[in-house]
């Protein structure tokens, strides 16, 4: 067992510092995925595609990429600036590991599923590792693309959904119900597993459980915390869309560090 404790503090506190710099929103959105993608790039091979559906978390993905030699410190200070490589939400082909725009929600899985397919033509034995938002689970390019995955049995798909439970504008539950429901993606025929998002370990033996079980798409809910870290963002529905003033990040970094170097 690895502990994360360190990189999981390390990577939150560069987030809150690109976010307060650039006096921008979608905080409590990359704090809630941060650790997923953590261990997507602890899994995948460096040829492997990791597409981040839901796009307007791009600022955890930049950290990362920052954090594994891919973005230079120079570069991620330039964070939605004008004519930065980094904005809001990711730019095609960008970075190697950035290969798509995304943000518009309900793009980036069709997609993944469009290069599952190509991986199985050209057997190359390499898997695809899609993250979702649970509220991008309500658009209906989801099911679509859902549907052509299981038809074309894509066991080298491997779908993350963020259940936070919380959408921009409410609770998921109150919006469309539970799209991002374990027993109806089930049904459907994914092979689900449900485990805790924040939780590095759980993750990374989930992933690596799954790449060698064949014939169905592959389907991690992770259960997650919207501002997982900061005590007063968690679960607060304004941390959608909110910026920090000084104060409010002053506070922020106190409560990271009570949080994970207690
Ligand atoms: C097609 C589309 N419609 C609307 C938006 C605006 N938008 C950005 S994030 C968001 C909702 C976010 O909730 P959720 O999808 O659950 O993501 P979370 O941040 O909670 O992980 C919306 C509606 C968008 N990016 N794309």
């Amino acid at each position: 067992m690895i502990n994360y404790v360190q990189i999981q503090y390390q990577l939150r506190t560069k987030l809150l510092e690109i976010y307060f710099k650039a006096n921008a929103g979608h905080i409590g959105s990359s704090l809630s995925c941060i650790d997923i993608i953590i261990s997507i790039f602890a899994n995948k091979t460096a040829e492997e595609k990791f597409i981040l559906s839901k796009g307007h978390a791009a600022a955890a993905l930049y950290v990362i990429l920052n954090n594994t030699g891919e973005i230079n410190d120079d570069v991620l200070s330039t964070f939605y600036q004008n004519g930065t490589k980094l904005s809001a939400h990711p730019s095609a082909n960008s970075f190697f590991n950035i290969p798509f725009a995304l943000g518009s929600l309900g793009h980036g899985f069709p997609i993944a599923c469009g290069i599952a397919k190509a991986n199985k033509i050209h057997s190359n034995n390499k898997f695809i590792y899609v993250l979702m938002s649970d509220g991008e689970t309500n658009e209906g390019t989801t099911w679509e693309a859902a549907h052509f995955a299981i038809i074309h049995k894509l066991d080298n798909l491997i779908l993350i959904i963020d259940k936070n439970k919380l959408q921009g504008f409410g609770n998921t539950s109150d919006v469309l119900g539970d799209t991002a429901d374990l027993h109806k993606w089930k049904s459907i025929g994914f092979d689900v597993v449900e485990v805790d998002g924040h939780d590095i370990n759980l993750l990374n033996t989930t992933i690596q459980d799954f790449k060698i079980k064949t014939g169905k798409p592959k389907l991690i809910i992770a259960n997650t915390i919207k501002g997982k870290g900061v005590d007063f963002m968690e679960n607060k529905l304004e941390w959608h869309y909110l910026p920090m003033n000084s104060k409010l990040y002053e506070e922020a970094k106190i409560s990271l560090n009570n949080n994970y170097n207690a």
